[in-house]
């Protein structure tokens, strides 16, 4: 009987320790939704970089870029209690209460991509994205810098600015820097101002009614290369020749973006990478071994690409795209 006894205790205990063993890190994921090669990018190398993770399991939610949708997958994460979250929010306002909540629910939460408004009033172990200001101001100096490179410095050029979603922090930041930068070129005249959504069809919708409304258009910049590449099947579509008739600057740097530029369809593209696992895995590594960051918000090195190379925008020197499409990640 005691033979019996034992035998049960003992395997409750390897029961026991077997379970504890096998509890994952439990790791949730409020993406925005599908409206860009790069949010694909994005989505994709997160999901795969947690998912081949030993030991870790990703719970995604896909917000449908619906504000509301997103607020109630962190509330479904704090009901299941994961031990991290990951959040970019579509929008950057009005984040404050359910954000407050993950945080008095004490589960880590690591901001990525486009930041809440409310970061510096909440808690959050680290912080991931792009440098969309510079993203915008490098966008217009490559214009105004490629302009002078073939001797029209000088000449009035009408340009128009394609913002992405409203209030979103990318759009933001990159008007931000697009207008900040402006005033360095004084023959840039604005002649439109709107937003395309970050999709590409939105970027054709509003380059077809531009076409229509705006007597001359000399020079697009695109706030990412989806609403670019919506843009230059209107410019076709109206007889232009795009990267010629229109110089055309985009912004991600997705790959479809370098097979235009190959062709001579697209002028420019400013990286903005999406390739956030390199900086997602060994942060939760560190903080699975109780290191601890400040609320330092990290930006990635990122390039500019385009037709020739070689214009220097300060922070940074454009590369000719053709020479490096063969090794991108995205
Ligand atoms: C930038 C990201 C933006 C991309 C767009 O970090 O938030 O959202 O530039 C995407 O392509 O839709």
């Amino acid at each position: 009987m005691k033979k019996v006894f034992l035998l049960v205790v003992a395997l409750v205990m390897v029961f026991a320790v077997s379970a504890a063993s096998a509890k994952d890190v439990v790791i949730a994921f409020s993406q925005i939704g599908q409206e860009s090669d790069w949010r694909t990018a994005n989505t994709d190398d997160l999901r795969s970089a947690i998912e081949n993770h030993p030991g870790w399991k990703l719970v995604y939610d896909d917000g449908q870029q619906k504000q509301e949708n997103q607020i109630k997958a962190l509330r479904n994460f704090i009901t299941q209690d994961v031990d991290y979250i990951l959040f970019t929010g579509v929008v950057s306002t009005g984040w404050d209460e359910v954000l407050k909540e993950v945080n008095e629910a004490e589960i880590p939460l690591l901001l990525i991509d486009r930041l809440p408004d409310c970061a510096d009033k909440i808690d959050y172990v680290a912080a991931f994205g792009g440098d969309f200001v510079e993203e915008g101001r490098r966008q217009i100096a490559w214009a105004g810098e490629y302009l002078k490179g073939i001797g029209k410095g000088d000449v009035d050029m009408n340009i128009v600015i394609m913002e992405g979603t409203t209030g979103a922090s990318a759009q933001t930041g990159r008007t931000e820097g697009n207008l900040k930068a402006l005033a360095e070129y004084p023959h840039f005249k604005l002649v439109g101002q709107q937003s395309g959504n970050f999709t590409r069809a939105e970027g054709q919708a509003v380059m077809e009614s531009w076409l229509k409304s705006i007597d001359k258009i000399d020079v697009l910049i695109a706030q990412n290369d989806d609403m670019a590449l919506g843009a230059i099947d209107a410019i076709k579509a109206a007889g232009k020749v795009p990267g010629k008739d229109i110089i055309i600057v985009g912004c991600d740097s997705v790959k479809a973006a370098f097979d235009a530029i190959v062709a001579g369809e697209m002028n420019c593209t400013v990286e903005c990478t999406p390739l956030y696992g390199a900086f997602v895995v060994p942060t939760i590594e560190a903080l699975e071994r109780g290191e601890r960051f400040d609320k330092t918000v990290v930006h990635p090195e990122e390039g500019v690409f385009d037709m020739d190379g070689g214009i220097d925008l300060g922070s940074v020197k454009s590369v000719k795209a053709a020479d490096v499409i063969a090794s991108r990640r995205y």
